[in-house]
């Protein structure tokens, strides 16, 4: 009856571009909770970790940091660096000349960030070259955090050109000189720093601390890091270049950072909190909706011709269909879909505007707005 020719099909994965964590990368982890959940994860993404060594990083970050986002030109994407709001200076991913190299100002060229110091582990493989927790930033802003940590400034004796900080810290647990990230990206790092200190437990009690690691495989981060990490997970939720960056490691190096993935976890592992999400089949209370809105991807969006739906692996599509902005429905389907493949919608036929896509899911109904141009 619609004339709209509207199709799906079920696309294959095509070079791992649009990977997401396979169905039952996170087996057995359900009922587990604190620390034993922690080491569950370790075990998990400890499995597959590609060691791609040092050099390749450059290759990997052409993947993991296109800006897509701010600028969204196809240049790199730097947390110690990019203005959210504002225009800075610019990396190629491409030109060795913008690799450092030698450096006197910000902009002269960016290096290879260890977010967790590579001095507390004696610069030893695979943590130096692990893409998750080493990301590429500006050498000069690196040069002035050297190996210090994360932490809160409210009297900056440095400030970069994006506001990313260095001063005593304040944050309370701590007196020593901190750096702080820029708001937008403190979530960011946090997540970084939870990964790291899973991925690495094991090694952790024979690791250099720094004010950062607690010499444990349970807790394994000082206390003081915990409060504050856990404080900008809350203030900066996991975002669309956080998810598409954990694909691209993925691909990259084949291990993901599951505090990406489920959030929730952060706060089951270091505050005791949230376990029952994302897996809880109790009936929907806030955080179930959140983590049932969250099971589904709709990318890219604004979309021209197509778009395609992500569904994470504690989830099952059923169906969908597409509701204008005046409430007709102009497309309805219902198939046998593979989770592990995105579902590739067609929508070329449709006008300019504004659409609510409604997908329908073994745990409920989830509606994103679709923005076709
Ligand atoms: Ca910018
Ligand atoms: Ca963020």
């Amino acid at each position: 009856m619609t004339k709209f020719l509207l199709s799906i099909s079920l696309a294959a994965l095509s070079l791992g571009a649009f990977a997401q964590a396979p169905s039952g990368y996170y087996t057995d982890t359900a009922g587990l909770t604190g620390y034993a959940l922690k080491t569950r994860l370790h075990n998990i993404i400890k499995t597959g970790h590609n060691d791609r060594g040092y050099s390749q990083l450059y290759e990997g970050y052409k993947t993991t940091d296109k800006d897509r986002y701010y600028e969204n030109d196809g240049t790199l994407l730097d947390l110690y660096s990019e203005k959210p709001n504002g225009t800075e200076y610019s990396y190629s991913l491409t030109a060795t000349s913008d690799r450092c190299g030698n450096y006197a100002n910000e902009g002269d060229c960016f290096n290879r960030e260890h977010t967790v110091p590579q001095s507390l582990f004696n610069s030893a493989s695979p943590m130096k070259n692990d893409i998750l927790f080493v990301i590429p930033t500006d050498g000069k802003v690196n040069g002035q955090r050297g190996n210090i940590p994360y932490g809160k400034v409210s009297a900056p004796n440095w400030t970069s050109t994006n506001g990313t900080k260095r001063g005593p810290n304040v944050s309370g647990g701590y007196s020593g000189t901190v750096f702080e990230p820029i708001d937008e990206f403190k979530g960011d790092f946090a997540r970084t720093v939870f990964y790291f200190a899973t991925r690495y437990q094991d090694k952790i009690p024979n690791f250099s601390q720094g004010n950062i690691l607690d010499g444990t495989s349970s807790r394994s981060l000082q206390q003081w890091q915990v409060d504050l990490f856990l404080e900008w997970h809350h203030q900066d939720p996991v975002s669309q270049r956080e998810i598409d960056r954990n694909n691209a490691a993925y691909t990259y190096q084949g291990n993901r950072n599951p505090f990406v993935d489920h959030p929730a976890w952060v706060d089951c592992i270091w505050a005791g909190q949230n376990c029952g999400s994302p897996v809880d089949t109790t009936p929907p209370t806030a955080i179930h909706k959140i983590a049932l809105q969250n099971s589904i991807d709709l990318y890219p969006n604004p979309a021209s011709s197509s778009f395609q739906i992500y569904v994470k692996e504690h989830n099952k599509m059923t169906g969908l269909s597409i509701i204008a902005i005046d409430g007709r429905q102009v497309y309805s389907e219902s198939n046998t879909y593979n989770n592990q493949e995105p579902v590739t919608v067609t929508i070329q036929s449709l006008n300019t505007g504004m659409y609510f896509v409604h997908i329908y899911t073994e745990q409920g109904t989830i509606v994103k707005k679709l923005f076709k141009q």
